[in-house]
């Protein structure tokens, strides 16, 4: 109306989150202490060519130590909600049975931490970093890692249902998977046939219900939990009929190894007919597991695809995007604000999740320079602010979004890119661990403060 030229500006709901997020591997450091394990990505990183720069997650910005002041940091934005992941090689460091009780301590002075500092935990259990021990014996490939997971995934619960009421299951199958074991650029660097990496995928599926089951069995009374997916997402290139139920169907297509499955219960035809004979071996009571229901859904949002209605057997075309298009630094990061409204609506749509949060969402760059004691990162804030316009969109057309955490609070290990590509809110000066507040800190401790698009 004309008294409200402004919309977009209105408020967020009021139950809805505004937090951050980060991974234990790539901010803890102490990668050696209190009887942490070796991880996958410990001995991926000390593998000549593997990441940039040949650095190590042996330090990061040693959060292990600093998690004090990183709260009272993020409690000066504003920030009540933190979504963060347990090292799993803290836990179990060889990956068997045997706890590690100085592991467990450590979370426990975490915990207390963020309470005394007003900030909820969203907790992933896995966030890429597998005890090297099960690694060395095939990781995602092999049975035997979903067995330990299940251990894992108990000892976390058991130990943390006192604190931790919102759960993830895991972070990104496709990347710790595919990108790992297929195409080789995360760890382990392994570059297997297809059925491999089919099997991989299907053994992480069972290792999210394992953990939907030891939330349900051991979490407590008002215990949350979800899975965090990069589904692939996609953009209609017009908002029309066609081009939207193009999109549609890319979505379904694109997604039916994970979110499909999941949701039918066994792998949709569509993808069996794709896969042939690399589909991968389901075992009794599987599907049971994968198919049990969750809480909500997570969705990391970057980027995305565009699509629109073509005359082709599927009824979709993909379309390459031109050299000039707009994108961060990271060459798979072209910038889509769009995504993040139509890959929650399109999930909605096709699954029917009451409730759905986008657990990551930022942008890295190489080159951030400091002036006068300042990381003017305009770039940024022009792309939450782009991003968040749109997250605003979902909810006014009625999807039901309840949150948003932005990928990154602070400068971290940005996997095969090391620490030179940088995705914090907070810049982290390698030389010496200081925090400084970038711009986009400021920005986006005025969203929360304000809860609206500014
Ligand atoms: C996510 N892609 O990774 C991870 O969850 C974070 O740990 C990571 O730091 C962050 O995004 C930034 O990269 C992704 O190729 C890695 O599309 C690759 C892709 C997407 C997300």
């Amino acid at each position: 109306s004309a008294s409200q030229p402004f919309g977009y500006q209105s408020p967020f709901p009021p139950h809805f989150v505004l937090g951050v997020s980060a991974s234990a591997p790539q901010i803890e450091g102490a990668a050696f202490t209190d009887g942490k394990g070796f991880s996958n990505w410990d001995h991926f990183a000390r593998q000549p060519g593997t990441v940039l720069g040949g650095d190590t997650l042996d330090v990061a910005v040693d959060h292990y130590h600093r998690f004090d002041e990183d709260f009272a940091l993020m409690a000066s934005m504003g920030v009540r909600d933190y979504r963060l992941s347990i090292a799993w090689p803290r836990i179990h460091p060889d990956g068997g049975p045997t706890v590690n009780q100085a592991g467990i301590d450590f979370y426990h002075r975490l915990f207390a931490s963020m309470k005394r500092h007003g900030i909820t935990p969203w907790v992933t259990l896995f966030h890429w970093d597998l005890p090297l021990p099960l690694e060395a014996r095939g990781g995602w490939t092999s049975r035997e890692t979903v067995d330990a997971f299940g251990r894992y995934a108990e000892t976390v619960v058991k130990a943390f249902s006192g604190a931790v009421k919102h759960w993830i299951t895991l972070n990104e199958i496709r990347c710790f998977t595919v990108l790992a074991y297929g195409q080789g650029i995360k760890a382990p660097g392994r570059k297997e046939p297809e059925a491999v990496v089919n099997q991989t995928i299907h053994h992480a599926l069972v290792c999210h219900g394992l953990a939907v089951r030891a939330v349900r069995q051991w979490g407590g009374e008002g215990a949350r939990v979800g899975l965090t997916d990069n589904s692939d997402v996609c953009v209609p290139v017009t908002e029309t009929p066609a081009d939207i139920a193009a999109a549609t169907a890319w979505f379904r297509d694109r997604n039916a190894h994970i979110l499909g499955a999941m949701h039918a219960g066994h792998y949709p035809e569509h993808y069996l007919r794709r896969v042939g004979k690399a589909a991968p071996k389901v075992a009794e009571g599987d599907f049971a597991l994968i198919h049990l229901p969750t809480d909500f859904l997570g969705m990391n949002i970057y980027t995305g695809h565009y699509v629109r209605a073509a005359d082709t057997p599927d009824g979709y075309e993909t379309l390459a995007l031109p050299p000039a298009y707009p994108r961060a630094d990271p060459p798979w990061l072209h910038l889509m604000p769009q995504s993040i409204y139509w890959a929650p609506r399109l999930a909605h749509a096709l699954y029917g999740h009451s409730s759905l949060f986008i657990t990551e969402n930022g942008c890295g760059y190489d080159d951030e320079p400091m002036i006068k004691g300042e990381v003017q990162d305009l770039h940024r804030r022009e792309y939450l602010r782009s991003h968040l316009r749109e997250v605003h969109r979902a909810i006014a057309d009625g999807v039901p979004l309840d949150g948003y955490f932005c990928w990154s609070f602070i400068d971290n290990f940005e996997w095969e890119d090391g620490y030179r590509r940088r995705f914090g809110l907070v810049h982290c000066d390698y030389q010496t661990l200081k925090r400084t507040p970038k711009l986009s800190a400021r920005y986006y401790a005025q969203v929360i403060r304000e809860r609206r698009v500014l």
